[in-house]
């Protein structure tokens, strides 16, 4: 029986899966943006991940595969203190994965639902990733046990204890910031809408979508979904969107014709960096 929980992985060697649960977790850790930590110094300290922010535990097989997927714009800074913190969390919890940042080109508004389509395009052509977590840059994860792992019945809030909204959910429906969904979710509701340019109403958008196809949403308890934001000013080129609220009223007739059936842009670049896949798009421009 013992047999069959092993698999090759070089020849002549044999991979036991990973527990359960990882011995490795720790629970609640401090998070501080104090210092801003060089590229250099995160590679030096995770000497298991490579090329393109890949990673497999060394000494068992993981018993997941999670994308992680990151919509990305002129935020250097934040995405150096993610990926100091976020490495070595996801290694805690022994699994396998990929770090994806979805950087769009040029200076027209930005549109973050559309970047994640893209990241999930392109990521789902690399590897049958099982979960895929869309990741805002500013957002640090303070507790190893909320598991980037998805729920295989239900699209997966993550974000739900922001310190920006004293650890609770600003409201009920809320979808920002951290969310994980199987590809089979994903592709369940189209994806996200590809017609959001500007801040705001694309996360309600998508909650609602989540409902449209049959779903629910699935939460971590309060107590582990907690993460503290890398405070900043509102960005140049992602103004608040005046077009939301009536984006946001036909969401029920559009969600079907609007995501990843409709979804078009040009791959400018796809280059492996040592910590992550930098995936450079066009996605167009506000209409
Ligand atoms: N993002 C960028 N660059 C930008 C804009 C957004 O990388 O110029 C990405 C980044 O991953 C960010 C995410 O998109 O975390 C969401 O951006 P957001 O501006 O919607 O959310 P955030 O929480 O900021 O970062 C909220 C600013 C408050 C604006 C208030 C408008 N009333
Ligand atoms: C809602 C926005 C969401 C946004 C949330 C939190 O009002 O997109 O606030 O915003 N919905 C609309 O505008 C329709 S925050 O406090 O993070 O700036 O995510």
């Amino acid at each position: 029986l013992q047999g069959l929980q092993l698999s090759a992985a070089q020849p002549g060697e044999l991979t036991p899966r990973c527990p359960e649960r990882s011995p490795y977790l720790v629970g609640p850790i401090s998070v501080s943006f104090s210092r801003i930590p060089t590229l250099q110094k995160i590679k030096a300290k995770n000497p298991f991940v490579t090329q393109g922010g890949r990673y497999h535990p060394p000494n068992c097989e993981a018993r997941h595969r999670t994308a992680v997927i990151i919509p990305h714009r002129n935020r250097e800074t934040h995405l150096r203190h993610l990926l100091y913190y976020l490495h070595p969390f996801m290694q805690r919890q022994q699994l396998q994965y990929g770090i994806y940042i979805v950087h769009q080109s040029g200076n027209s508004t930005f549109n973050r639902a559309k970047l994640l389509n893209v990241g999930v395009k392109e990521a789902m052509k690399d590897e049958d990733w099982d979960c895929l977590f869309v990741h805002d840059v500013d957002l640090i994860p303070e507790n190893d046990h909320n598991l980037y792992t998805c729920d295989p019945w239900n699209p997966k809030h993550a974000s739900v204890a922001m310190n920006k909204f004293s650890y609770s959910l600003p409201y009920p429906q809320y979808f920002g910031g951290v969310s994980a969904l199987t590809p089979d979710q994903y592709m369940k509701m189209n994806g996200f809408p590809n017609e959001y340019w500007g801040w705001g109403g694309e996360d309600d958008d998508i909650a609602t979508r989540v409902r449209l196809a049959g779903m629910k949403i699935s939460r971590p308890p309060i107590s582990v979904g907690h993460y503290k934001m890398v405070k900043h000013k509102g960005d140049n080129g992602n103004e608040e969107n005046p077009h939301r609220f009536d984006l946001l009223i036909r969401t029920q007739r559009m969600w079907t014709q609007d995501g990843m059936n409709s979804l078009a842009y040009k791959l400018l670049s796809k280059e492996l960096e040592p910590l992550y896949t930098n995936i450079t798009v066009d996605i167009g421009v506000d209409p």
